[in-house]
Parts: structure tokens; C-alpha cells; sequence
């Protein structure tokens, strides 16, 4: 038995070709697994639940498939998706997890996150992100008509897109001391996330033990899913993985 974890697949109209290998994975491995999480940043933009921007549409059916026919599919919201909603979970038959999560993955306690919230050298990302990403800040921009919705956050995305280009590699990357405060705070030696594209298994000491971190792929060159099960954990290309699953 197998659990898979992907993210950062920002899936758009522009790459239909990772759409493709999206549902290559949901319709051929990924439907025997036991699970498949998809830690954020699913989509490069959604603007609301109601957000039928083409190819979300197909992306929604083809999820919706996926969990009919068994499939077991778990949803966290990244810096991208993060107005995701009890909508889009009803209709994916997926269920939203909060970020952090703390899972046991065949015996071991795993934390899993988007990872954003680990790149705190980023002090003005971070203070956008609490200014947008709270409770009060989405009720309020959900009241929006839809079409206001999309343009601000296709303003957002062209500024930060220019923003994060001139930041230097190390501020825009997880902060060290902010990974191990908050893997000591949940008791784990196992992390795993996405957000940075900096695919990699880091490991380090925390209290004197060995702690790893797993950052997962993102779609845009090698595709990547990271594939665990009862002998440990390994980082895959999705293309091989179809073929060997
Ligand atoms: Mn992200």
C-alpha cells in the first residue's frame, strides 16, 4: 500500500500537458493507493469556489471521478488556492485539511504543510499573507462579484510574480530555526512540503536525533510525487511512477 503526495502543480490552460499527466495519475496509480495529498498550489489561480476559469471546470469533474471511484483524496490550500472552500471539497468529494496537519504515515508521525508559512526571512510575504489570508480578510473578498475577484488576483499575481523575482534565493527559501520550532512543537521528525520547488531531502539533527524534510516537486520541469509506504519514502517522476508504480 502506498500514500502519494504532490503539490505545486499550478495547473492552468497555459500547460495543458501537465493537466494530462494529472489525469494520467488519477485515473491509473493513484486510484489503488490509500491516499493522495495534494499539498497547495493545486491551481496557479483560484478566485473563489465559484471560479470556472477554464481548465478548473475539468479539473473538478476529473477529482470528482477520482473520489467515486474510490479514490481517496486530501486537500490542503496554498499560498496560490488558499480561498479554496467547503464548496470545491463537496464537489472533488476531497477533504480540506488544515496547514499544519499532523498524520501517521505507516507508524510514523509526519507533518505535512504547504510551506509558506516556513519562509519567514520573508517579512513582507509574510505580512501580505496575514493581511489576505484570514478569516475576516476571505469573507470579505468573497463577497465580491467574481469578476472583481479575478482581476485583483491577477494584479496580485503580476506583482508578486515581480517581487519574488528580485528577492534573493535564501530569503524567498524556508527559514531553518522556523522549520525546527515548529517540528519540536508538533513532536515530529518527519516533515513534508511544497511551496519552495526546491526539491530535496534535507536532513538534519533536532534534540540529538535525525530529522528529514521532504520538499516536493513542483510541475513546471520535473514533475514529481512523492511515494510512501511501509519501507520508507521516495521521490518519484511522475512518468516513472505511471510505469512502475
Ligand atoms: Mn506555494
Amino acid at each position: 500500500m502506498q500514500t502519494l503526495f504532490i503539490s505545486d502543480l499550478h495547473l492552468t490552460a497555459e500547460r495543458p500537458d501537465k493537466l494530462q499527466l494529472f489525469k494520467k495519475l488519477l485515473r491509473g496509480p493513484a486510484l489503488n493507493a490509500d491516499a493522495l495529498y495534494i499539498l497547495g498550489d493545486l491551481f496557479e489561480t483560484w478566485a473563489g469556489d465559484d471560479d470556472r476559469t477554464p481548465p478548473h471546470p475539468e479539473i473538478i469533474s476529473e477529482l470528482s471521478e477520482f473520489t467515486l471511484a474510490g479514490g481517496r483524496l486530501y486537500l490542503m490550500r496554498g499560498n496560490r488556492d488558499y480561498l479554496t472552500g467547503q464548496r470545491f471539497a463537496q464537489e472533488t468529494g476531497g477533504q480540506l485539511i488544515e496547514d499544519p496537519a499532523l498524520i501517521r504515515l505507516y507508524g510514523t508521525k509526519t507533518l505535512i504543510m504547504h510551506g509558506d508559512t516556513l519562509c519567514t526571512s520573508d517579512i513582507k510575504y509574510q505580512i501580505f499573507r496575514r493581511v489576505v489570508n484570514n478569516r475576516f480578510s476571505i469573507r470579505l473578498f468573497l463577497l465580491l462579484p467574481y469578476s472583481l475577484r479575478q482581476k485583483i488576483w491577477h494584479g496580485i499575481r503580476n506583482v508578486t510574480r515581480k517581487t519574488t523575482a528580485r528577492k534573493l534565493p535564501n530569503i524567498i527559501d524556508v527559514y531553518q530555526p522556523a522549520v525546527e520550532k515548529i517540528m519540536l512543537q508538533y513532536g515530529v521528525l518527519n516533515l513534508i512540503h511544497g511551496h519552495t520547488h526546491h526539491e530535496a531531502i534535507h536532513e538534519f539533527e533536532l534534540n540529538g536525533r535525525t530529522a528529514f524534510r521532504y520538499v516536493l516537486s513542483d510541475w513546471y520541469r520535473k514533475d514529481g510525487v512523492l511515494v510512501a509506504d511501509n519501507s520508507g519514502l521516495r521521490m518519484m517522476r511522475v512518468e516513472e511512477y505511471l510505469q512502475y508504480p
